[in-house]
Order: C-alpha cells, then structure tokens, then sequence
C-alpha cells in the first residue's frame, strides 16, 4: 500500500486571564468585585475536505495554533473567546498522537470534524469568587492553557481513477508519463504484476491513477492476475479503457473493449457502472488509423481520446478532460464509503500529579496539578491561599507527607520552589 504520511504539532489557543476590579461609583466608597472572566481558547479542529486527495500541504507548514481568549476586565466584561483554527484532510487521513502511537481518530467521512487539540477555558474574574465569607476577592484566576501535542496524519492513498484494459494496451506507459510512478513496462502480457500507484498532476490540481495488471476472459473468474487486483479499483471514480490500436495482429480493438467491459459487470455490477473514459493508445503505429476508424465507427456513448503513451501526443486533452471528470465525481460517495463506520478513542486518562525526589527536593509535576500552576496569579497572595487549598484537596500535601516531605523541605514545581508547611 501506498501512504502519504505528515507529522504536525497542534495547540489550542490558551484561555484569557480572569481579572480583578471594582466597582468604583462617586459617592460608593467600595463597591462590590466586578472583574471579568477570561474569553476561552480556540480549538484545533480537523475537518474531512472531500476535494482533498493528498497531505502534500503538511510538507510546508507544520504548526498549527489556535488564537487564545482575551482577558476579561472590569465592569464584569468577560474576554472574547479565541477563534477555532480549522485544519483541512482529505478523508481516509488516520491520526496518531506522534508520541504514544496511540490512534486518536479515523477520519472516514466528508465533513466529518474532529478537535484534536482543545483550547484552554477562561481563567475566572475576581467577581465569581465572591462569596459570604469574602465580599471583596482580590484573587483572579489566568486562563487555563490549551492542551498541545505532536499528531501525525497517515492517509491510505486510494486510486481516483483506474487504468483497465488488456495486457499490453500501455497502461504502465502511460502512467509512467503522467506521474512519478516507475513502474516496469515491457512488450509482453503480463509485465505488471503488482499496482503502481502515482500521483498526476494537471495544473494546480491532482489526482491519483492506479495501473493495474491487464485483464483478460474469465478476469472475473481468476484467469490471469487481474482478479486479485480488481479490488484495488473498486473504490475509483472513474476509469480510463486502454485500448490498444497499433499492436492489433488481427484482433478487433472493440471487441477486445467489450469483453473487458464484460469482464468488469461479471466481477461487480457496480465497478461497470462506473464512468469510463477510452484511451485509444499507440497512434504513432502505421496501422492505427485504420484500426481507430473502425473502433468510432462501433462506439457509443463515450468520450474517446486518441493518444500515444510513448510520444506524448493526446495525453494532454485526456489529462484535462479526466481532471474536470474527477472533480465533478468527487461529491459522489464511493461504493462502500458510506458503510464504514466513525471510530474515535479517547485519550487515556492522565495521572493527576506525580512526585519525584532529585538532592532532597521534592519534583512535582502532573498535566492538572501544572494546569492548576499555570492558572495561578503568583503575585496575588489569595491566588496562591487558594493554589494551596486545591493541592491540599488534590492529596499532594498527604502525598508529600507520604515520601517523608518535612516542614521546611522544598517543594518544587516547573520554575517555582517553595517551602513545605505542615
Ligand atoms: N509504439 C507504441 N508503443 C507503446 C505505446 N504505449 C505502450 N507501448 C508499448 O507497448 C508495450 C506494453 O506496454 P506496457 O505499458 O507495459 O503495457 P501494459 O498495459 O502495462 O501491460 P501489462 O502490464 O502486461 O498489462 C511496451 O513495449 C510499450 O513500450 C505507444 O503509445 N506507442
Ligand atoms: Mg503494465
């Protein structure tokens, strides 16, 4: 199989700080709190683009942020949340936390959303902690930052158009000069063996072709080795007939046409109805004309392109037409897209804190105790009584007491250290 592959790092926008104010009115000495809540962060968001066929733009940007809130202020006027920052994908793109490997989505259908990275909530304004005890709060809270990681995004390639036809028709040919695809191409039938898929670009925009090995009578049944790989153009949009002109000894090019038609409604109804465009191929061959004359004079209902997958000649008018067509076909599910069904795990639940013992100092660290850290005003002292409270609460001062943590002792988190009070 085929992958595009792309890691990125994501954050959501951190949550605005919360505010402390008050009241101020002539002839009111103190008024009562008033300060505003930060606005929340924004979330990274991906979202399934039908239109979108490969990761090629994660080539050149690889961080994505979301805005943060704004902070509140006075007067109980809360921040405004930050904007969410929408990522695009194509569907069928598997997300993976770069770090743990862990799948974090599947993203299977068009439109389909996933937030991959949420951002932080407002931190609270000194006018929601006011309470009976405490009329006049001096303590905010900051907002609380937006969760970050590194993802990478893995995108099964799935062909947008097949190559079908007899052995030998030029398919490998013509896929090797439309794309990057190298694959072995030979005068005899049968020289493919695996599918080559490539990536053709037409202008600003691409599609994916798959070459499969040729198809001969009784496909369906296994002759041959086009069986196998049958499946592999299920999923296509669109197919491109090869009909071989020049090389003929004798043999109708329409009648080969039909029988591999044949061939395609007896392996699956579906894979026959689907939209075909006929590559009359090796014109650059002295007998072709004659051969082509006789194919148009048969031949209903399809667009035809003349071309030479050796010289060149034709291929563009057939890129162009088969770019127009995929596009259009894009909206339209594939066969068995619609039955796969949505699978999204969650992330496992984190420890809350953690201690480490370092020279004596106690290390403590934890997503929501460092949470709790960052969204504390140190320069407040009711912020730092009440950061205090929620340890206390949380079971780190038990917890410390537990790894024979003394009055005195250092504590540390991040940057900050600071004495252990029993
Ligand atoms: N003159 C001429 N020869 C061509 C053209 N396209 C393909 N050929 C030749 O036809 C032979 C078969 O080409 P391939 O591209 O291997 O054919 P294929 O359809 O992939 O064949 P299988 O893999 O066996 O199904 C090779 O010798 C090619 O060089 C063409 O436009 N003009
Ligand atoms: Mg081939």
């Amino acid at each position: 199989m085929f992958y595009d592959y792309a890691k990125v790092y994501v954050k959501g926008g951190d949550g605005g700080n919360g505010v402390v104010s008050f009241r101020r009115e002539k002839y009111v000495p103190a008024g009562g709190p008033n300060g505003g809540d930060g606005g929340r962060g924004g979330d990274v968001i991906l979202v399934a683009d039908p239109g979108l066929r490969t990761l090629v733009d994660f080539k050149y940007k690889r961080h994505y942020k979301a805005k943060r809130g704004e902070h509140g202020q006075g007067k109980n006027m809360h921040g405004k949340s930050g904007e969410d920052l929408i990522i695009k994908v194509p569907v069928g793109t598997l997300v993976k936390n770069a770090e743990t490997g862990e799948i974090l989505a599947d993203i299977v259908r068009p439109e389909q959303r996933v937030v991959i990275a949420k951002g932080g909530r407002g931190g609270r304004g000194n006018a929601r902690f006011m309470s009976n005890q405490n009329k006049a709060p001096r303590l905010a809270e900051n907002g609380e930052p937006g969760e970050e990681l590194w993802i990478i995004l893995e995108l099964k390639l799935l062909a947008d158009v097949g190559l079908v036809g007899l052995p030998n028709a030029g398919k490998s040919t013509l896929i090797s000069k439309i794309s990057a695809a190298k694959p072995k191409i030979a005068d005899y039938p049968f020289t493919t063996i695996t599918p080559n898929l490539g990536v053709a670009k037409v202008g600003d925009e691409s599609f994916v072709v798959a070459d499969i090995p040729g198809l001969i009578e009784g496909a369906h049944t296994g002759a041959g080795l086009g069986h196998d790989f049958l499946k592999h153009i299920e999923r296509t949009r669109l197919l491109i007939h090869v009909v071989d002109v020049g090389d003929v000894y004798g043999r109708d090019p329409y009648k080969d046409f039909l029988a591999i038609n044949r061939e395609l409604e007896l392996y699956n109804p579906d894979l026959a109805k689907r939209p075909q465009v006929i590559a009359l191929n090796k014109i650059d061959l002295p007998g072709a004309k004659e051969n082509i004359d006789a194919f148009l004079e048969k031949v209903q209902g399809y667009e035809v392109f003349q071309i030479s997958a050796v010289t060149g000649e034709g291929i563009d008018s057939l890129l162009y037409r088969v770019v127009q067509l995929v596009q259009e076909l894009n909206e339209m599910p594939t066969i068995d897209e619609t039955k796969e069904k949505v699978k999204v795990t969650k992330v496992a639940p984190k420890e809350r804190f953690h201690i480490d013992i370092e020279d004596g100092i106690f290390i403590l660290s934890g997503k929501e105790l460092e949470k709790h850290f960052v969204m504390t005003n140190f320069e407040n002292e009711e912020s730092v009584r009440r950061f205090q409270n929620i340890m206390k609460k949380m079971g780190v001062d038990d917890a410390l007491r537990e790894k024979g943590a003394k009055a005195g002792d250092v504590v540390r988190i991040r940057d900050l250290e600071f004495d252990f009070v029993d």
